[in-house]
């Protein structure tokens, strides 16, 4: 099954708007397999943004995302990768849709709130770097006839 990373950047957090973008994917349909509030080491930003290390925003990219504690997550579902994307919106929050999360609540490209892989390998590697293996559960939500 596809999965993705999303991480819920300080700005997101401080601002509250972790319950309203974990309800905007449960709701859509995605199943959440891995959670965890973190303080980001300086080492961990850096090999997250590592493309981005030439970039004259690097520095300031990699002060911002160690400031305070981000979301972690692991989601799961077909085309969740690209589906995801779609519901985060454009990454400078002036360009994104209303409906999505930055066309919703963002202004700033440096505070764009959250981050989403951008294709099924950079997930992949984003999962492996930000989980370990015993930090993901596997459940099966079709088979909970309870919860229909
Ligand atoms: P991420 O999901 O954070 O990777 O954003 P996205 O993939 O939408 O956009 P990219 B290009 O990967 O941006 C990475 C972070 O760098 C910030 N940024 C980007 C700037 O501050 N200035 C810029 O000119 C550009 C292009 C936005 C992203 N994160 N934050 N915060
Ligand atoms: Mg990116």
């Amino acid at each position: 099954m596809e999965r993705t990373f999303l991480a819920i950047k300080p700005d997101g957090v401080q601002r509250g708007l972790v319950g309203n973008i974990i309800s905007r994917l449960e709701s859509k349909g995605f199943t959440l397999v891995g959670l965890k509030l973190m303080n980001v080491s300086r080492e961990l930003a850096e090999q997250h943004y590592a493309v981005h290390k030439e970039r004259p925003f690097f520095s300031g990219l990699i002060e911002f995302i160690t400031s305070g504690p981000v979301v972690a997550m692991v989601w799961e579902g077909d085309g969740v990768v690209a589906s995801a994307r779609k519901i985060i919106g454009a990454t400078n929050p002036l360009n994104a849709e209303p409906g999505t999360i930055r066309g919703d609540f963002g202004v700033d490209v440096g505070r764009n709130l959250i981050h989403g892989s951008d294709a099924i390998e950079t997930a992949q590697n984003e999962i492996n770097l930000w989980f370990k293996e015993e930090e993901l559960a596997s459940w099966e939500p079709s088979l909970m006839s309870w919860i229909r």
